[in-house]
């Protein structure tokens, strides 16, 4: 296992990425086996192939993971910013050197199709490494005061959605600042991560300021409640999110958790409706709908109620679903047969109590996980399809008559992490923008990230601000 990057052949269709068949956990500069010789698969969704094999990680190599980074801490705390950006601005360059590779890598092991990879997820990664490498010098100017201190080691656990750029919003911060860092990659989707790990020796990244350690919910939790971890930042499930909560209360860890959202994507009867449809599409199907701000509920005002769900469900007939490799796909693979089996759970709930269900006819491949665009009308606010977070390919339509009601539903759900208005009046965004409890508000458009502006939410969506000048409060003492 030991030494990772002296690589297999890959088959021909994906022959830009070589990925090892073994992984180890990569811990104070140097990949090695976990402590007890555990091994989990990490197995494309699309496929079912069995990519690699990637360590577990015990709770004594998580120990050794966070002692690295707190020996690592002293002298990266004590550089100047200017050096630490140096760093920070060749990891993004290679990044964008290597992002070929990255891209077929992430799509490969999420399931995500391949044009969203190469032109959302790299470009995205790299600009958060970029916009950070910025502040490290600029720290004393960034409006905290003088001399802001980093916190030490941040544990840092991330979900499998989207897995390099959720570690680029962790870490690109946290090194910037001053901070040590070992990350958590989900189970399912270990594999950027570890290139990752061998990006940063590329950099030359001094030992063991960067720490990626594989393994389940267990060595999350093994993180988590180190003693010596300073800083907690998680992003994915509300349930897990409150666990890691109660675990730091009462200690001195800072914590940011980025968790759940159902937000509503509002659409008013002055909307340019074919611009709409393309944001309907690209708020619930984006990445399979796996996305923690997708646009999950379409709130339509009745009166464009048939003219708007027409248009959509022709859009919708034109998705293409299928291998995440394919430069046409429109929506990939499923990211594991648990989450399959919860979306469908989902839906058949849906169902169940009297929403409608429609799905464009589309052939599935015969191997791997897929779940065609979805579509319920009929739905209600008491209904499972519009309370719980999905995380798939699935809308759920409810209608509305004055902006008063519109703002009611929308607000109606214990998440706020995004939200979305399409009308043309400006001042019907700026009166809904101030009503609505939504960390995110897009009008006009969805989907829109740029590593200047800050993300979160409010509510069971979490607290703390990743991304712009707040995202870099969560790592300083101020
Ligand atoms: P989670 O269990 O929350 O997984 C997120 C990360 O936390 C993974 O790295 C996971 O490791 C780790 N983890 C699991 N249990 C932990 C614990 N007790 N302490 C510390 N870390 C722990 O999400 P999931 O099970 O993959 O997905 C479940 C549902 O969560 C989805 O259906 C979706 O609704 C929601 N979700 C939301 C988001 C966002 S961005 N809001 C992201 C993912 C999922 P393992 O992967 O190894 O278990």
């Amino acid at each position: 296992m030991a030494n990772v990057f002296e690589y297999a052949p890959a088959p021909e269709s994906r022959a830009v990425v070589n990925i090892a068949p073994s992984y180890g956990l990569f811990i104070d500069g140097e990949f090695a086996p976990g402590s007890e010789g555990k091994v989990f698969k990490s197995v494309s969704p699309s496929s079912e192939e069995v990519l690699s094999e990637v360590a577990q990680a015990t709770a004594d190599d998580v120990d050794r993971a966070v002692k690295a980074a707190r020996k690592a801490f002293e002298k990266w705390s004590a550089l100047p910013g200017a050096e630490r950006a140096k760093y920070l601005f060749r990891i993004a360059r290679i990044i964008q050197e290597r992002s070929r590779e990255l891209a077929v890598l992430e799509s490969l092991d999420n399931g995500k199709p391949i044009r969203e990879s190469r032109d959302a997820d790299l470009p995205l990664v790299a600009a958060h490494f970029f916009y950070y490498a910025g502040w490290a010098d600029k720290l004393d100017h960034a409006g905290y005061g003088p001399n802001p201190r980093p916190l030490g080691v941040a544990g840092q656990v991330i979900p499998w959605n989207f897995p390099l750029l959720m570690l680029a919003w962790k870490i690109a911060p946290a090194l910037a600042t001053g901070n040590t860092v070992v990350l958590k990659p989900a189970e399912t989707t270990p594999l950027s991560a570890l290139f990752f790990a061998d990006i940063c020796r590329q950099a030359g990244l001094p030992k063991g300021v960067v720490n990626i350690i594989t393994g389940d919910g267990s060595t999350g939790a093994e993180l988590v409640a180190h003693p010596h971890v300073n800083k907690v930042a998680f992003t994915g499930s509300t349930a897990v999110g409150k666990a890691i909560a109660r675990t730091v209360a009462g200690t001195d860890k800072k914590v940011t958790l980025e968790l759940g959202g159902k937000a509503a994507n509002i659409v008013f009867d002055d909307a340019p409706i074919d611009q709409a449809v393309e944001g309907i599409v690209n708020g619930i199907f984006f990445n399979q709908g796996q996305v923690c701000c997708a646009g999950s509920r379409l709130l339509v005002q009745e009166s464009v109620q048939d003219e708007l769900l027409d248009a959509l469900k022709r859009r919708m007939a034109t998705l293409r679903v299928g291998d995440p490799l394919d430069k046409n796909t429109d929506i990939g693979a499923i990211n594991s047969a648990e989450q399959l089996a919860r979306i469908t759970a989902l839906v058949e709930a849906g169902e169940a109590e009297g929403a409608e269900r429609w799905a464009p006819a589309c052939e599935l491949p015969a191997s791997g996980y897929w779940f065609a665009p979805t579509l319920f009308t009929g739905v209600t606010q008491a209904h499972r399809i519009a309370r719980e977070e999905i995380f798939g390919p699935v809308l759920s339509v409810l209608t509305f008559r004055t902006p008063e009601e519109a703002v009611a539903k929308a607000n109606n759900t214990p998440y706020g992490l995004s939200a979305g208005i399409w009308t043309e009046k400006g001042s019907r965004i700026l009166w809904m923008a101030s009503r609505l409890r939504a960390g995110v508000i897009w009008s006009n458009t969805f989907n829109k990230f740029d590593p200047a502006s800050p993300f979160g939410g409010y509510k069971e969506s979490g607290f703390g601000r990743e991304g712009g000048r707040h995202g870099l409060e969560a790592y300083l003492n101020v």
